[in-house]
């Protein structure tokens, strides 16, 4: 249960963990990951082989101290509106209160963003009864800025459903835009103060090149596919994300949270299997990239491993691209 961290390796090894949102609340790491599910079931573009039921939430003093396992933080049997696959959360700290950010498919089968409250990051958290109203797809990530205002960014595509909501309502044979238009961006939203809601409908994120151009739905390199987080660095806002089908970690920079984002380079190659996902925290005088990959269980897609490396800012800004596999020669 209680293992070493070590960097590149899985955190844990008792379970499969992915999709890791770290924070450093009262002075230790937290990782929020999801909880992956061993079973037969089928593994599509659908994402059902992401089956998930329940999150742990691990953390660690700091990285040369034994990974803790919380235990049980939130079951689905105890969420109201959700019918199945709990996938990527995120945490958030306001109000004397932690917040768990989490997708999940409601009865009807559309993934919407749910919110559960705990007194301590450890949890275990209480789901409010139903999701945020005007919530829609996956992958929610929260970033409180220094002036206290809190924003959700979320949105994935495919099994997490953002290119059916291109109208607003929900059109189950929704597809994305031609290779040519412009790639769907991450939604975005203010969250009101008590972090229950949305201050107003959700917006989208405009990614574009050095020149202002919209990142194209045909520019695999660089659209962006699912899995946002916004750190702030040196008071710019860098967006990261997975990008399209070959899911290599990238960012895009901005002086506003609610962008337009500028693109700006590769930040992790793709790992073993099918996704990426990840999140960047700082701690102490360093930063951190917590990522996963299904090196663990050999390359089945649904059994994958939160692991995480040292990330480092280059003094005009840009971030050092890194190797997941630095000793494999
Ligand atoms: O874990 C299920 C899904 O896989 C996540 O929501 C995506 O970001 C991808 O990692």
């Amino acid at each position: 249960m209680n293992s070493l961290p070590k960097a590149n390796e899985p955190l844990v090894t008792h379970i499969y963990t992915a999709d890791p949102s770290a924070h450093v609340f009262e002075g230790r790491i937290y990782i929020y990951p999801s909880h992956d599910l061993d079973h037969d079931g089928p593994d599509n573009d659908n994402g059902d082989q992401y089956a998930m039921e329940d999150y742990h939430i691990l953390s660690m003093e700091n990285f040369d101290s034994p990974v803790t396992d919380h235990g049980l933080a939130l079951h689905l049997d105890d969420i109201p509106w959700a019918s199945k696959q709990l996938w990527a959360p995120d945490a958030a700290y306001k109000n004397d209160t932690y917040y768990l950010f989490f997708p999940a498919r409601d009865h009807a089968g559309i993934f919407r963003i749910g919110v559960a409250v705990s007194a301590s990051p450890a949890g275990p958290f209480i789901p409010q009864p139903d999701y945020i109203a005007g919530s829609y797809s996956i992958d929610p990530a929260v970033l409180v800025d220094e002036d206290e205002q809190a924003y959700i960014y979320f949105g994935g595509l495919w099994g997490g459903q953002l290119e059916k909501w291109q109208t607003g309502v929900f059109e189950p044979e929704g597809e994305g835009p031609a290779p040519d238009q412009p790639a769907l961006g991450p939604r975005a939203a203010l969250l009101s103060e008590d972090m229950l809601s949305f201050r107003q409908e959700a917006l989208e994120i405009s990614i574009t090149d050095a020149e202002g151009r919209p990142i194209l739905a045909g520019d695999e390199e660089r659209r962006y596919f699912e899995g946002p987080w916004v750190h702030k660095y040196n008071g710019l806002y860098y967006l990261s994300y997975s990008t399209g089908t070959k899911h290599t970690l990238v960012y895009a920079v901005s002086t506003n949270p609610l962008g337009p984002f500028t693109f700006k380079g590769e930040i992790l190659s793709p790992v073993i299997g099918w996704t990426t996902h990840h999140s960047i925290v700082q701690f102490a005088d360093k930063w951190y990239l917590f990522y996963h990959d299904c090196s663990l269980s050999g390359g089945v897609n649904h059994k994958r491993s939160v692991k995480y490396t040292e990330l480092k800012h280059n003094p005009d800004g840009t971030i050092q691209k890194i190797d997941p596999y630095p000793f494999s020669g």
